[in-house]
């Protein structure tokens, strides 16, 4: 048996050429993200101490003194760096330049360390060695004896940072550096100007910062909300030219370009409020201090191009990578539609609409990248009218766009909403701090396969890699910037960086918990999603009983549940074993609990016990396939939908009315039908027109119980009550019908209304 499974292995390894020769559990205590691409273990390991010397030419100085911080923030073990090596007792680092510049090979053994690389190889080796030193219960620090040959599988491994929605400081930005070095990344996308706020100093145009870098509020709250109110405090901040070349010089130290960006020809208006000429309209207008995308984008006049091009030789001048990128998302036509000036340069070079005005102005400012030696990249829609041949594209809706400039020889970076975009929820919405939307977990970034199946093998080069988005509307602090990318980060890593072979989420997901180890170290706020508890409620339609099951996704010890009946009474903690039978109003609080009896995860559900609750129901019309979660039971399981929505506990209609038969299972006396409804207008969600409840004794005679209809909705009730004197029933008909046709002037104006209820109770 054992030979047959050591012939498979030869076997994968002649296959792949890549070996993990590892158990699983050495792999997980080494736990090495991104995973390498060759791992062989040997016995033993070699004992770091204070005598313990790391040998560096000069040129891998930088290097090898960046790993000594590390390992000394860490183990408090301050190594010295020599330029030769001692006899025994040492970490030798080398240059190959022979190697591909990222690839590099370790050899640790009981008396030395070694590690060879390219230019860049060197410094990620001493990443993983950094990963692989462990201290025992003893306090001996050791790096167990591997080789290791490694290198990545693409070029572009990128992390993106908004920093106009939300300033971060300079010394946020390097943690925010060291970050990916960590985990390998090698490109830092930085997003310095957008509609609420200009980021970066101009010497030739100081308004920009000074004007455009303040904003006199910020929203409260989700844009997508009905109610719109701005905190009134004034928020801003921006990096100098000196601040912006530190960080640059520290990003080179680590091997990370980072490409800037400077958003065109839309998400302009903090631009446009410093410089109001630079519009079509010439008003003055504020920093926007909500989020979205807006009208007010810079003109295709000579004078914005003059403008534009003094911009960029500041930035080109400040940034020493070879890309430039300028955005070009999200621009509106609206205003070039009214300007003479746009319309006349339309005319003038025969262009047919202002999709190919759009083209001529990021082609303009590419061929004057290009005069610079530097390369221009926009995000996708810079495709839409026409794209030069030596333009690189980002795919963020989807791929389709990556897929499409791949097929035309355009380089891409993918980096779509689906699976890249880190400011959206990586955990059930009803846990999470408000997120902007979405619903990306750390499973679905791990799962990420950065070529499409589509691509001829010819096609599929001019995929450079992968990169993870953080867009910070909803992101005002440092500590939630950690939270939103770790552990995705990690998770991308290994997508950009390892062999497709070796990837394995449960494998990984159990490296992970190291690292975890290490963020609570470091104080590193990280997302514990992947502990997260599902909740399921579950309805006994015989007994007319409701009962909570709770089970953890990724089990790492057990849950513990305490219960708090609203009046006063709260229960002590105990250890779940079974679902546990919901009999009365309440809200049931449950934490999982790790072996160490540290709590990983936590979740509250809150119950709204009334006659239905387990209750039988009919529907005679299916809700939309789309939110038809537990399909009827949902509406009698004692749950009101929680708010911002999200996927569970809300059944959706909008061509039919909901036709609901709930069944008491006996003859009851009621007084009062509450149905939950949802407003959520920006989303097209709206409060129904009608409500109408009928009762009955036997299910054949019906009465009217009572109605209610658009007028006594109030605004502020998504609840609705039916009330009636007592009346005797065990058959109860629930009848809502949706708003219909959308007004105009309303979102979603002229398609039907959604409805959404999530409950209907009978007491
Ligand atoms: C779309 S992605 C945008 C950004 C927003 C982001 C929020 C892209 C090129 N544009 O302006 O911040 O969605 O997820």
């Amino acid at each position: 048996m054992n030979r047959i499974l050591k012939l498979g292995l030869v076997l994968l390894i002649f296959l792949f050429g890549t070996r993990i020769n590892v158990s699983a559990q050495e792999l997980n205590e080494l736990a090495i993200i991104p995973l390498p691409k060759t791992i062989v273990k040997a016995k033993g390991y070699f004992l770091l101490n204070q005598k313990t010397v790391v040998a560096a030419s000069k040129t891998l100085n930088s290097d090898a003194n960046i790993f000594v911080g590390m390992l000394n923030d860490v183990y408090g073990l301050k190594l010295n760096v020599y330029d030769e090596a001692t006899k025994i007792n040492f970490i030798r680092v080398k240059l190959n330049p022979s190697l591909k510049s990222d690839a590099y090979s370790h050899t640790v053994n009981p008396y030395s360390v070694e590690i060879i690389g390219g230019q860049n190889g060197v410094f990620y080796g001493l990443q993983t060695l950094i990963q692989i030193v462990k201290s025992d219960t003893a306090g001996q620090i050791k790096i167990p004896c591997v080789k290791i040959t490694d290198e990545p599988r693409f070029g572009w491994r990128g992390m993106h940072l908004d920093v106009s929605r939300h300033f971060f400081s300079k010394e946020f930005i390097k943690k925010y550096l060291d970050y990916l070095a960590t985990y390998k990344m090698n490109t830092f996308h930085w997003h310095l100007t957008d509609d609420q706020g200009w980021r970066i100093e101009i010497k030739k145009y100081p308004k920009l910062t000074q004007i455009g870098g303040w904003r006199k509020g910020t929203l409260i709250g989700h844009s997508s909300s009905d109610k719109y109110a701005s905190d009134s405090i004034a928020y801003g901040g921006f990096y100098s030219q000196d601040d912006i070349r530190e960080i640059v010089a520290y990003a080179s130290a680590r091997h990370i370009t980072i490409v800037p960006e400077i958003e065109m020809p839309g998400h302009a208006m903090a631009a446009i409020s410093a410089y109001p000429y630079l519009s079509c309209t010439g008003k003055q207008i504020d920093v926007e201090q909500t989020w979205g995308v807006f009208e007010d984008v810079f003109c295709t006049k000579d004078t914005v191009f003059d403008f534009m091009k003094n911009v960029l030789s500041e930035v080109m001048e400040l940034f020493p990578g070879t890309y430039i990128h300028v955005g070009g998302d999200e621009c509106p036509k609206v205003k070039w539609k009214e300007c003479p000036a746009c319309q006349a340069r339309m005319k003038e070079l025969g262009l047919k609409n202002e999709f190919e005005l759009q083209s001529f102005f990021i082609q303009r400012v590419e061929k004057f990248l290009n005069t610079h030696n530097k390369k221009l990249i926009g995000w996708d829609e810079i495709l839409q009218g026409g794209l030069s041949s030596s333009a690189s594209i980002m795919s963020w809706q989807g791929e389709e766009g990556g897929i499409a400039a791949a097929k035309q020889g355009n380089y891409v970076v993918m980096t779509p909403g689906s699976h890249c975009y880190f400011d959206h929820y990586q955990g059930d919405p009803t846990n999470e701090p408000l997120a902007i939307g979405g619903y990306t977990t750390v499973e679905k970034v791990y799962s990420y396969e950065p070529i499409p199946k589509v691509l001829s093998a010819n096609q599929q080069k001019f995929i450079l890699g992968a990169q993870g988005n953080l867009w910070t509307e909803y992101i005002s602090s440092s500590k939630q910037v950690e939270y939103m990318i770790f552990p995705r980060l990690c998770a991308l890593s290994e997508v950009v960086w390892s062999p497709k072979e070796v990837k394995n989420y449960s494998d990984f997901r159990r490296r992970l918990l190291k690292h975890f180890e290490l963020f609570d170290k470091k104080g590193i706020n990280y997302a514990k999603s992947i502990f997260e508890i599902n909740k399921n409620v579950i309805a006994d339609t015989v007994n007319y009983k409701l009962s909570l099951e709770l089970k953890q996704e990724f089990p790492v010890g057990d849950i513990y549940y305490w219960i708090d009946d609203e009046k006063g009474f709260v229960s002590k903690p105990i250890k779940y074993l079974n679902p546990i039978p919901v009999l009365n109003n309440c809200c049931i609080y449950a934490e999982s609990r790790d072996y160490n009896q540290v709590v990983r995860n936590s979740v509250a559900q809150k119950f709204f016990i009334t006659k239905s609750s387990g209750a039988s129901i009919k529907l005679t019309n299916p809700p939309s396939d789309k939110y038809n979660y537990k399909s009827p039971q949902t509406l009698v399981d004692g749950v009101s939908g929680s708010i911002p929505w999200n996927g569970k506990e809300w059944l959706g209609f909008v061509d039919t009315p909901l036709e609901a038969m709930i069944d008491l299972g006996k003859v009851s006396e009621i007084s009062n039908v509450v149905i939950h409804t949802l407003k959520a207008e920006a989303s097209w969600i709206y409060l129904p027109k009608i409500v109408k409840v009928e009762v009955s004794e036997n299910g054949i005679h019906f009465v009217k119980f009572g109605e209610f209809n658009e007028s006594e909705i109030n605004e502020m009730g998504r609840m609705i009550s039916v009330k009636n004197n007592l009346t005797k029933a065990r058959y109860v008909k629930v009848y809502v019908e949706g708003l219909g046709l959308i007004e105009k002037g309303k979102a979603g104006e002229g398609h039907n209304a959604w409805l959404f209820v999530s409950e209907i109770g009978i007491q």
